[in-house]
């Protein structure tokens, strides 16, 4: 056997030392963007995430519902493989033309009708309005209207912003648009969203409402891929059925797709990614894992992949390191394969994003694994607590929890992930069924966390996710630091005393 000298290392072993912090070095100046997909030197990534965050392939976390509304916020789902083939395409078919809203008509507007008709209509029912243009630009052909509260006599500064919206507007109609003020206040302004897809009764994107002030706001999270002005969405799949399941996910307007597997370092990993690669002449995009060290990325790069997932038995949801004793500690798993991936870059020019998948608890270990050399983050626990969540919400010993399970437990009966070949069934746990506490709604918790992690990469004095990469200064810590790094030695005030 070779022996590995050094330690394996989590995320909780570590600490960031501030860096100097300089006047431009401010949370509003902080952007987030990360690459999704290889690039050439010099050339940049064909997909990027807004926010570095992916939703982990899995029953309990990633369906339709939660896809939506992590594109929205800027970050991307991949829809779980570990179900028939067309109820997966079905979701990400629902995610490329998902319901915005409510939809129906409530006045007799028609396209002859001038802006002044329509402030009328506005006083008699004391609705207010956004506009709805032909090609999404708040510049473009004016083709609809969603009426809601009066904007008008209203102090909501919200309510001003509409105003202005309206203002250059002077040919209306009314379709079948009733999504009201307040979703649409809530959904656009509030999410910092540049557009609201509207679709009609069949579900088909007609039409995007933008927010006036768009090209000023292109830097906020958002949802819109590179050119068609839809969610990005991707899917798990796996080295089984892939011949099937890839042409069919391909044809529901799947943006992104990644092999899902607890050890990725195989001849199947490989198999699937040469097929996809030469079936679709390079261009559908699809990423591969789960790795842990140099000879695992080089592998996986070798075979076209074009983002890398890390991580095999930090889950925590997972028990494949006291099943089966294969693993390694996050962080040096994360260090060892940045590392394997900058020398990749150098050598071939080819820059292959890597993502940090799973065992992330605090939101400072977020930073950590970005610092450490993480491209985005793929999360299950994190996600799986709030509304978007497919499980169900319950009442356990008083307080609010959602159910979670891992894809390796009896209750997935995802097999395909665990199989080593040959085999057509689960033949023994990897993951547990589990409650992780409820949270609400994932938006006001990811504006939470965003903060906090733009704070700490202040801290670091680092404005993008390469900046901190370069600057991050990172130190182990002791047993006896970390008590120290939580309150101590003081009562407090609401233990039981
Ligand atoms: P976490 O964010 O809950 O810590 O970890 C989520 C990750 O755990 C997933 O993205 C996947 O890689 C992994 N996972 C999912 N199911 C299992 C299992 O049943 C598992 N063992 O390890």
């Amino acid at each position: 056997a070779k022996y590995s000298n050094e330690v394996s290392r989590t995320f909780s072993e570590y600490l960031l030392i501030p860096g100097l912090t300089d006047k431009n070095c401010v949370p509003q100046n902080v952007s987030l963007k990360a690459p999704l997909v290889s690039f050439k030197k010099g050339e940049k990534p064909s997909m990027e995430l807004n926010v570095p965050f992916v939703s982990a392939i899995m029953q309990s976390v990633s369906d339709d519902n939660m896809a939506i509304a992590l594109a929205r916020n800027g970050g991307l789902s991949f829809i779980f493989g570990s179900q028939a083939i067309d109820t997966q395409a079905e979701m990400v078919r629902k995610v490329k033309k998902f319901k915005a809203g409510f939809v129906e008509s409530d006045s007799n507007l028609t396209p002859e009708n001038t802006l002044a008709d329509v402030v009328n209509l506005i006083e008699k029912t004391g609705h207010s309005t956004l506009g709805i243009t032909e090609d999404g630009s708040s510049h473009g052909k004016l083709l609809g209207i969603v009426t809601g509260r009066d904007f008008r006599t209203s102090r909501d500064p919200m309510d001003k912003k509409v105003k202005e919206f309206m203002t250059p507007f002077d040919k209306l109609i009314t379709g079948q648009l009733g999504i009201s003020l307040n979703e649409a206040n809530d959904i656009i302004w509030d999410n910092k969203l540049n557009s609201l897809p509207i679709i009609d009764n069949n579900q088909n994107l007609q039409y995007f409402v933008f927010r006036k002030d768009y090209e000023s706001h292109k830097e906020h999270p958002n949802e819109l891929s590179d050119s068609n002005k839809k969610l990005m969405v991707g899917a798990g799949i796996n080295s089984r059925d892939y011949k099937e399941r890839v042409p069919a996910l391909v044809a529901a307007g799947v943006d992104v797709l990644c092999v899902d597997s607890s050890d990725g370092f195989s001849a199947w990993q490989r198999e699937t990614i040469e097929y996809v690669k030469k079936e679709y002449k390079g261009e559908v995009k699809i990423g591969a894992g789960n790795v842990v060290d140099k000879e695992g990325f080089l592998y996986l790069a070798e075979a076209g992949a074009d983002f890398i997932k890390v991580g095999i038995g930090g889950g925590s949801i997972c028990i494949t390191r006291e099943q089966k004793g294969i693993g390694r500690g996050q962080a040096t798993s994360i260090i060892e394969v940045a590392a394997a991936r900058d020398e990749y870059f150098e050598k071939t020019g080819t820059y292959i994003p890597i993502c940090s998948d799973g065992g992330i608890v605090q939101d400072y270990h977020m930073v950590l694994a970005l610092a450490m050399g993480a491209d985005f983050l793929m999360m299950g626990r994190y996600f799986a607590r709030f509304d978007e969540s497919p499980t169900r919400k319950l009442m356990v010993n008083n307080r609010y929890v959602k159910e979670y399970w891992g894809e390796g437990s009896n209750r997935a009966r995802n097999w395909q992930r665990y199989d080593m070949g040959g085999s057509t069934g689960l033949k023994f746990e990897e993951g547990v069924d589990s409650y992780v506490p409820y949270a609400g709604k994932l938006k006001d918790n990811l504006d939470i966390t965003l903060g906090k992690m733009k704070s700490t990469m202040c801290s670091c004095g680092s404005i993008s996710i390469q900046d901190l990469k370069d600057k991050a200064k990172i130190t182990l810590v002791s047993a006896t630091s970390i008590v120290e790094g939580g309150a101590h030695d003081v009562i407090l005030k609401d233990a039981n005393m």
